[in-house]
Parts: C-alpha cells; structure tokens; sequence
C-alpha cells in the first residue's frame, strides 16, 4: 500500500483555492477532497506489520497543534510544468513534524527519498501545459491572500491510484497538542 503522512485542508482554506483553479490550459485540478499538505511521504509499504508499526509510531508523535500561513503560488517542472501548487509561509513546528514523520518511518527501515521537505498544496497536476500559461497563473494569483488557519491533527492516508483523481484514503488520525 503507498502510505503518507499529511495535514488536512480546512474548508475556510479549500474554498478560496478552489476559487483559483481555471484558466490553465493542460491543467488537471485537484478536486477538493484530495487537497492535503504532505508531511512525508512512505512509499510502497507493502509489509502490514510495519504498516501497522508505522501508525503505532506516529501515534507517539508529541507536537504541538500547527499555526499555518498560506504562501506564495508555484511551479514544479520549470520549462514543462508538472504540478501548480501553493506553499507556506517558513514554520518550524511544521518542519518538525514533517521530520518526526520521517524519522519515525526511518526506525522501522522505510526509506524516505532525500529531497528537502516543501511544504505545499498541490492545486493541479499538468499535461502538456506551456510554461507562459503557467506564469500567466503565477501572476494572475500574485496578490492571492488567505487567512492564517489552525490544524490540530494529522493523518495516516492511503492512496489508491488508477482513477484519476487518484483517492486518498485517511487510516488513522493523530492529535496535536492544542494551543
Ligand atoms: P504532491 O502533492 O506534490 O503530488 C500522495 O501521493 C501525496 O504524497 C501527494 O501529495 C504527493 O505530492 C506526495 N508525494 C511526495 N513524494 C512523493 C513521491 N515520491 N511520489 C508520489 N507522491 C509523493
């Protein structure tokens, strides 16, 4: 099963993105039901023992409930782009739990890939998008602010892939810490 950690996306956050999500040719919006802000990503998990140590581990995670600002609009592929998404302002606490997701995966042997951690909502996935359209995105959403919001859990997602959207499924959720 591919597994990953992630934040889910409030509905006073979800709206507003939702209201950007037009006017890019290629682009494949995310629905609304799959937008999450990664923590870490698992893999292919295929082993259930450590599927099911995997959520006894995060369960353990002490953290505290997150204050997330929204940043700015981005472009994953460059001259092809791949991915629209938005970003978050620079936030310690989520780093940390991003990276006590990680380390947590790490102790039962699970390998993490090496790119550094970039918090962000994937907003659309590309086909065949021009890299113009996409900066015409990234200008016509430049001035794009929402409020700062609070999430008080994570959760253990299962992603099913073959249809597209792909579904994610949450399998157990962890509580933070409230303020
Ligand atoms: P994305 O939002 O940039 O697409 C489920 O696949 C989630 O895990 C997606 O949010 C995806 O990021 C994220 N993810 C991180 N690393 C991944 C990888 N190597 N393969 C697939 N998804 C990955």
């Amino acid at each position: 099963m591919r597994l990953f950690a992630a934040l889910p996306v409030p509905d006073e956050i979800a709206e507003p993105l939702l209201g950007l999500q037009h006017g890019v040719p290629g682009a494949r919006w995310r629905p609304r039901e799959n937008f999450h802000i990664t923590l870490c990503f698992f893999g292919d998990v295929s082993d259930p023992a450590i599927a099911k140590e995997l959520d006894e581990e995060l369960s353990r995670i002490n953290a505290p409930a997150l204050h997330l600002e929204l940043g700015e609009i981005g472009v994953f592929g460059g001259r092809e782009p791949r991915a629209l998404w938005i970003g978050f302002a620079q936030n310690p606490a989520l780093e940390e739990l991003a990276d006590a997701c990680k380390q947590a995966a790490q102790r039962l042997g699970i390998k993490i890939g090496r790119k550094s951690y970039l918090p962000h909502i994937t907003l659309a996935y590309c086909r065949g998008t021009l890299d113009v359209d996409a900066a015409r995105f990234m200008e016509r959403t430049a001035g794009f602010i929402a409020p700062e919001f609070e999430v008080d859990s994570f959760a253990l997602y299962r992603s099913h892939l073959g249809t597209d959207p792909a579904r994610y499924v949450p399998q157990a959720h962890y509580i933070l810490n409230s303020f």
